[in-house]
Parts: structure tokens; C-alpha cells; sequence
């Protein structure tokens, strides 16, 4: 057997949160691609089954439930229901999330508290759901979906940045506190991707030029594009596989080298 096998995912039951279209959507396929199978919640059944159709067009048979990633008792829930249905999770990819670009100053206090509720209480809920059963089955994998504001602030994203910068150091303590038992938790920190989430950043000016924002990402990223979620599955493949069984703690950033560089001469 090559050295390759390391890198496979067969036989194992993955959970991609989150994950009907954009970068959920990427990596549950290729983990499906990598041999596992494959379960995704969204939050609602038009997208739960917008995703099952998504991914039957790709070849892929997933498990498809709705479940706000926010509610601790229906998280707890689907987990009995899918290890009842599909099997234990062995992979866990905390992807779901949400922003809101708003002046601090301007931002309500519940604005504020939903975001840091989907984009860290959530993993720290979903998380909390399937370490039991991993411990059990002596593995499991947990990956953080965290961003270039786990380390960078800019203006409007406040509630963004706090959870997800606390979203870096939560998979740093469950590596501290569940790596004994052959858990690894890592994270990913995607650069400036193109799904819908980030289509207000690339929209056409009136004239038809770029948005500034959008050249103000070309001009900080050495690659002088944006990612795409493709770009994100041989990483979230690696941290999900035996390849990866020794880094823990880590969080692997996928920007096109964006924390690396000043940014272009204007
Ligand atoms: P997206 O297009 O907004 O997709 C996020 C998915 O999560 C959507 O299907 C969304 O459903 C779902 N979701 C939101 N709240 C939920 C909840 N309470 N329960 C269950 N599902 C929920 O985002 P994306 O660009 O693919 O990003 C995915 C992850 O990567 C997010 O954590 C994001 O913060 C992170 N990220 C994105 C970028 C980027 O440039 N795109 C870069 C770094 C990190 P709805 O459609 O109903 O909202
Ligand atoms: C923004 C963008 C970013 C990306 C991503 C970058 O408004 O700055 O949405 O936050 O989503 O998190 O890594």
C-alpha cells in the first residue's frame, strides 16, 4: 500500500456544517472524492435539499438534515440521529458562519452576539457534540473554519474578527485538551474566496470597473487573485487524514500567501 493511503478518507463519516453550496461545498467533496461519507446540515430544507441535489449532480450520495448549528439541543439531536442513520463522526468541519459588515459604532449588541453565536458558540456547541463518541472510537478529527481576520482586523467586521479570532484559540484548547486521546483539531483560514458571502466585495462598479475592494484584495495577494473553495480541499483533505495525525493546534492558512505580504506598491 503507497504512501498515498495516508491521505485517504475511506471508510470514515465526515459532517460539514453549513455546507450547500460555497467552501462547506468544496470540502465536503473532496472528502467524498477522498472515500468518506459525507453528512452537511443547513438551516433550512430549501438549502438542506438545494445541497442534496448539488451534490447528486456530483456523483455524491449525502446525508442531508436541517439544523441551526446555534441550537445545543437540536445539535445534540442530530448527532444521536446521525450516529444512528450513518455512523459516529470522525471528521468534523466547523464551516457554517455568517458576517455583518458594520461600523463598530453602529453595530446593535445583538448584531454583535448572533454573529459570535454561529461563527464560535456553534463550533464550541458542535464540537462539544461528537468529542464524546471520538474519544470512544479512540480517533477523531476536528476542523475550524477560521479566516484572515483570526489575525487582521479591518473596519465594519468587529463581531466577525472577535469570533473568529476566539475561533483560533478554541481549536488551539480542544487540541490542549483532547489531544490525548487521538484527537486532532485544527483550523483553516481561508484568504479572500469568491462565494456568495463575499460577492458584495467583487460586485461591477456602474461603470463596469471593479469594486475597490476587490482590487484591494488583487493588490495584497501575491497570487493577484481570489481563492476559490477549490482551492481549499487538498488542505481540509490533508487535516482530515491520517497524514496530518501528528499537527494539532494548528491553523492552516490558505490565502495566497496574503499574511505574508505588505501588499503592492499603489
Ligand atoms: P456562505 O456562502 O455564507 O455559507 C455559509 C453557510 O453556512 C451557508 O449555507 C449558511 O446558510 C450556513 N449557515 C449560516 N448560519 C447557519 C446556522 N446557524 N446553522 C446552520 N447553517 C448556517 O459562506 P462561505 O463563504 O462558504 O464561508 C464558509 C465558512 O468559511 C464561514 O465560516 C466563513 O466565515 C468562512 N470564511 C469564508 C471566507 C470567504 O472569503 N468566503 C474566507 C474565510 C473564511 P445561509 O445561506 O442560510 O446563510
Ligand atoms: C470581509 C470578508 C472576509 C472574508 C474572510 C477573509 O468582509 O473582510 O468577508 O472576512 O470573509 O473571512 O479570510
Amino acid at each position: 500500500m503507497g504512501f498515498e493511503q495516508n491521505f485517504s478518507l475511506k471508510g470514515k463519516v465526515a459532517w460539514v456544517t453549513g455546507a450547500s453550496y460555497g467552501i462547506g461545498f468544496a470540502i465536503a467533496t473532496a472528502y467524498a472524492q477522498s472515500g468518506a461519507t459525507i453528512v452537511f446540515n443547513d438551516i433550512n430544507r430549501e438549502l438542506v435539499d438545494k445541497g442534496i441535489k448539488a451534490y447528486e449532480e456530483a456523483g455524491i450520495k449525502a446525508h442531508g438534515y436541517v439544523c441551526d448549528v446555534t441550537d445545543e439541543a437540536a445539535v445534540n439531536a442530530l448527532v444521536a440521529q446521525i450516529e444512528k442513520e450513518v455512523g459516529v463522526v470522525d471528521i468534523l468541519v466547523n464551516n457554517a458562519g455568517i458576517i455583518r459588515r458594520i461600523p463598530m459604532t453602529e453595530m446593535s449588541a445583538a448584531e454583535f452576539r448572533k454573529v459570535v453565536d454561529v461563527d464560535l458558540n456553534a463550533p464550541f456547541i458542535v464540537s462539544k457534540a461528537v468529542i464524546p463518541s471520538m474519544i470512544k472510537k479512540g480517533h477523531g478529527k476536528i476542523i475550524n473554519i477560521c479566516s484572515m481576520m483570526s489575525e487582521l482586523g479591518r473596519e465594519t467586521v468587529s463581531a466577525y474578527a472577535a469570533a473568529k479570532g476566539g475561533l483560533k484559540m478554541l481549536t488551539r484548547n480542544i487540541c490542549s485538551e483532547y489531544g490525548k486521546y487521538n484527537i486532532q483539531c485544527n483550523g483553516i483560514g481561508p484568504g479572500y474566496i469568491a462565494t456568495p458571502q463575499t460577492a458584495p466585495l467583487r460586485e461591477r462598479q456602474p461603470d463596469g470597473s471593479r469594486h475597490p475592494f476587490d482590487s484591494f484584495i488583487i493588490a495584497k495577494t501575491p497570487a493577484e487573485r481570489w481563492g476559490e473553495a477549490t482551492d481549499l480541499m487538498g488542505p481540509a483533505v490533508f487535516l482530515a487524514s491520517d497524514a496530518s495525525n501528528f499537527v494539532n493546534g494548528h491553523i492552516l492558512y490558505v490565502d495566497g500567501g496574503i499574511l505574508a505580504y505588505i501588499g503592492k506598491q499603489p
